[in-house]
């Protein structure tokens, strides 16, 4: 094996080595014997240096007209559609899922800054009468400053792009800590930026674990917001390290998603939006399908096609393109998954359909390769009913009406996503308004969102903002409220008639 290449953070326009002189390995999950790169193991003084160019930076990057910096979003739009097939190799190199997931990836953050560079000529406000005469009122968008962005793993371009494509042409300056197992795909969008005449201190990156940069990050009085997507343990400590002195953030964390099966629906249609929906990125999804609530009347066909359908698939490196299914993103998370199975089995002593350990023996061993897991007979009181797992495992609840199928997807601490399949629009549109969470599909899965609606949950998956589409905007911006006078005298507003 060749010496693998060692990549350094960014900071201040400059590529940099950590002040630690220390670094990790990034390994590819399918064959631990290949190590990805060399990463800085960054320290609270890499972070501090990061924190100081990105403020320096503000003052003129706020500057610069809006459409002026959206040409610069649009050009990195196009470079990454150009290098779309080495970085989808690279993404699925370091964090296992399969290509046409990591070109689906790639071809998120292109979307999204496509999206963002029109909104370049946008950020309206708004213009409304006042309730006094010649006296104009508007409002408009303004910048926040620095934003630290603490991005994870599972989908390691989209969900950056999400955060910093409508940060940067805001006027906003950034600075990035990606997860220590994706660092790479961070790497490679940072750099095209640079290559595409992002100017210095604008973006900066910094590698390294959640305690040596993430918290000092999230505690940084110089950092306005905090945009952090992860586990909810994780998200209620941005929240505290915020709250004392009012810095803003914005937490996209886990979820209990479920798809309703009802008797009228397209059995068929349910089951492949099922296998996609539970198994695709191997599950490691927040918008993951893991509940599956399905109505009595077509239990026994559902079950039976959807274990079908899942013991065919193939699961493997997500190079090879016949592969449907790739590992676990690391060693830990495999051993989470596992554990979850092995609650199934024996401490919620739900029904395994199939699957239910490690997949060993030849090439698998070089991997964390966990098996597309159905448990049956699953009731709202047991664990892998209720704790998000993040892996290859989903669970089948039986319900009798739509009532109950209501109820059991809303018995839960999370609120990211939900979906039904019916080909009854009465009961699409009952289950569409109370099903509380962010997200709802008809006759889909509960993945698949596109980047103009917004992204985010309600209850324990979030705290209230949203990502992408036009709400994505609020969390990087302020409004500013504007009255001019042109009246020449004083008018008192509330007084005056
Ligand atoms: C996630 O579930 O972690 O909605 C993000 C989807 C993708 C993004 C998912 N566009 O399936």
């Amino acid at each position: 094996m060749p010496n693998p290449v060692e990549y350094e953070n960014f900071i201040g326009g400059e590529w940099v080595r950590s002040r630690s002189g220390k670094t990790f390995e990034n390994r590819n999950p399918a064959n631990t014997d290949e190590v990805i790169g060399i990463f800085q193991k960054s320290t609270p003084d890499d972070v501090n240096a990061a924190v100081a160019a990105a403020k320096e930076a503000f003052k003129k990057w706020r500057l610069v007209p809006a459409p002026k910096r959206a040409e610069i979003i649009y050009r990195i739009a196009l470079r990454i559609a150009r290098d779309k097939e080495q970085l989808s190799h690279d993404m699925t190199r370091e964090m296992g899922k399969v290509l046409k997931e990591t070109r689906g990836d790639v071809q998120e953050a292109i979307d999204m800054s496509f999206y963002m560079a029109g909104e370049g000529r946008r950020q309206f406000g708004h213009t409304t009468p006042s309730e006094l005469p010649n006296k104009f009122m508007m409002s408009v968008r303004q910048p926040l400053g620095v934003c630290g962005m603490i991005t994870p793993w599972n989908f390691p371009m989209a969900i950056p792009s999400w955060k910093i494509m409508p940060a940067l042409v805001l006027g906003n300056t950034v600075v990035i800590k990606p997860a220590t197992d994706t660092p790479l795909s961070v790497y490679n969008f940072v750099k095209i930026m640079v290559e595409e005449g992002l100017p210095p201190g604008v973006i900066n990156m910094v590698t390294g674990s959640g305690k040596d940069v993430g918290d000092p990050l999230m505690k940084h009085k110089d950092v306005s917001v905090i945009s952090f997507t992860g586990s909810t343990e994780v998200g209620r400590r941005v929240s505290e390290a915020c709250a004392s002195d009012f810095r803003h953030c914005h937490l996209e964390m886990g979820g209990k998603n479920c798809i309703i099966v009802m008797d009228d629906a397209n059995v068929d249609l349910a089951v492949e939006g099922a296998v996609w929906g539970a198994f695709g990125t191997t599950g490691q999804r927040c918008t993951a399908s893991s509940r599956l609530i399905v109505h009595k009347k077509v239990l026994k066909e559902f079950t039976e096609k959807l274990v079908a359908r899942t013991k065919a698939l193939k699961v493997g490196n997500g190079l090879d393109e016949t592969v449907d299914m790739g590992p676990a993103v690391n060693e830990s998370q495999m051993q989470t998954v596992l554990k979850y199975m092995d609650i199934g089995k024996n401490k919620d002593g739900a029904k395994l359909l199939c699957g239910g350990g490690r997949l060993t023996g030849g090439a698998y061993d070089k991997g964390y390769f966990t098996m597309p897991t159905i448990f049956g007979d699953v009731t709202p009181n047991m664990t892998i009913f209720r704790e998000e797992i993040f892996g290859s495992v989903t669970s089948i609840t039986e319900c009798g009406s739509l009532e109950e199928a209501i109820e059991l997807g809303n018995n839960t601490a999370y609120g990211l996503s939900s979906s039904i399949y019916t080909q009854d629009i009465n009961k699409a549109f009952v289950a569409m308004r109370d099903l509380y969470t962010g997200i709802f599909y008809v006759n889909a899965p509960t993945i698949g969102a596109e980047v103009h609606l917004p992204f985010g949950g309600t209850k324990e998956t979030g705290n209230g903002h949203r990502e992408a589409g036009i709400a994505g905007l609020d969390v990087f911006s302020e409004w500013k409220s504007i009255y001019v006078e042109f009246s020449g005298k004083i008018q008192k507003a509330q007084i005056d008639d």
